[in-house]
C-alpha cells in the first residue's frame, strides 16, 4: 500500500472520530435501499450472470420490503457434507489446525477468543463456540459461502464486485441477544454488508434458532454515543443496543420471526435486520450452520483486520476471498 494511501486511510479513521456517522450515506447506498428501486428495470438491464431457480424479481421484492430472503434448496447436499467433513476433522484434531475461536463461556475469559489448538478439544464440541473463518482452511467452506445462487443474489442488491467478510461456523445454537450487524462487522462503507446463514442441517424448533423482527432493517439508527458504529468509545452497550431493538420492533409492530429452515436452504439477511438467537431448550439438539458475512469489493478493498496490507486474494465464481494473513499455513489445507 501506497504512503498516500495509508494517509488517505488515516485521516478517513480521524474523520470518523470526530465527526461519527449518524445514518447510511445515500451516495453510497445500494441502489435497491434507494426510495422507488426500480427491481425490473434494474433487472432488465443486470440479468444475473447464473440461471437461478427462483425468481429473482419477487426476491428482491421481498428484500426491499423485509430485509432478507429464504432461498429454498439451493445448495445440494454433497457440499454441505463436504464442509461438515472438514468440518469434523477440524474438531476432532484441533492440534493440526491454526484458526481463531471464540467460546463465550467464564471459564476461558479474558481469553476467550483464542487459537483453536488452544482450548480444551472437550469445549470445541460445546456451546457457546464460534468457530472464526473456516472458509480459509477449507476449500469446501470457500465453494460453499461462494454457490452461484447466493452469489446472484449478493450481485443483484449491491450491482458490485462482491467480498466475504468474514464467516463463522456454529454447531450449536448462540443464543445471542438481538442486534443488526452492521455496527460490529464494518466495512469503509457500511451498508455494504449482507450475510448468508446456511443450513447444514433440517433446524428444529428447541435447538435456539435465529429469529429476525420483519420489516426492521428500515428502523430509525441506534446511536452507541459514538454514532451507529459501535466503537472503543461508545458510551452505550450491547446490552443497551439489544434493548432498544426489541423496544423499537415491538413498537413498529414488526413480526418476529423464527427460521425453521431445512438443510441447503439459505437465508440472506440485510446488515439492518434486527436478529439474535433464541434460548436453547433441549440442550442436546445441534443447530448446524455456517453463516458468512459479505461485502463489496469498493467497501472492502482488503481483508477486514490488515486495512493497510495489500491482500492476497482468490476469486470464487466471481467473489473475492481474503486469504487470512494471520495463518498463512492453514490456507486451503483442507481440500
Ligand atoms: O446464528 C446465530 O444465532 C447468530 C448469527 C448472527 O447473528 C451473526 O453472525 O450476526
Amino acid at each position: 500500500m501506497s504512503i498516500v494511501q495509508r494517509v488517505l486511510r488515516k485521516a478517513e479513521s480521524i474523520k470518523d472520530h470526530y465527526f461519527p456517522i449518524k445514518e447510511f450515506d445515500q451516495a453510497t447506498l445500494p441502489w435497491i435501499d434507494k426510495s422507488n428501486a426500480d427491481i425490473a428495470g434494474f433487472l432488465k438491464k443486470n440479468p444475473p450472470r447464473y440461471d437461478v431457480p427462483y425468481d429473482m424479481a419477487d426476491k428482491l421484492r421481498s428484500w426491499e420490503q423485509n430485509g432478507y430472503v429464504v432461498l429454498e434448496k439451493i445448495i445440494p447436499e454433497e457440499m454441505i457434507d463436504n464442509f461438515w467433513g472438514d468440518f469434523q476433522k477440524l474438531v476432532q484434531n484441533p492440534d493440526k489446525y491454526d484458526l481463531s475461536v471464540r467460546i463465550d463461556l467464564d471459564e476461558f475469559k479474558p481469553n476467550q477468543e483464542r487459537n483453536i489448538k488452544e482450548f480444551p478439544k472437550e469445549a470445541l464440541l460445546g456451546k457457546y463456540v464460534k468457530i472464526n473463518d473456516f472458509h480459509n482452511s477449507s476449500v469446501a467452506g470457500k465453494k460453499l459461502m461462494t454457490h452461484p445462487y447466493i452469489v446472484s443474489f449478493l450481485e443483484a442488491i449491491f450491482n458490485q464486485k462482491i467480498v466475504v467478510m468474514q464467516s463463522l461456523v456454529f454447531m450449536y445454537g448462540s443464543q445471542q441477544p438481538t442486534h443488526q450487524d452492521f455496527p460490529w462487522v464494518t466495512a469503509k462503507i457500511p451498508s455494504h454488508l449482507a450475510a448468508a446463514w446456511i443450513a447444514l442441517e433440517d433446524i428444529k424448533i428447541d435447538s435456539g434458532p435465529l429469529y429476525y423482527y420483519i420489516g426492521s432493517h428500515k428502523m430509525p439508527k441506534f446511536n452507541f454515543g459514538s454514532g451507529i458504529l459501535f466503537k472503543k468509545d461508545s458510551t452505550k452497550s450491547p446490552l443497551e443496543f439489544a434493548q432498544y431493538l426489541d423496544q423499537t420492533c415491538a413498537e413498529h409492530q414488526y413480526p418476529k420471526e423464527t427460521l425453521l429452515i431445512k438443510k441447503g436452504d439459505v437465508l440472506i439477511w440485510h446488515a439492518a435486520l434486527a436478529h439474535g438467537g433464541s434460548m436453547i431448550t433441549n440442550p442436546e439438539q445441534t443447530r448446524k450452520s455456517f453463516v458468512c458475512h459479505y461485502s463489496t469489493e469498493q467497501a472492502l478493498p482488503y481483508h477486514r483486520n490488515f486495512v493497510t496490507q495489500v491482500p492476497v486474494k482468490q476469486d470464487y465464481n466471481g467473489v473475492f476471498i481474503y486469504n487470512n494473513p494471520v495463518f498463512p499455513q492453514s490456507e486451503d489445507v483442507l481440500k
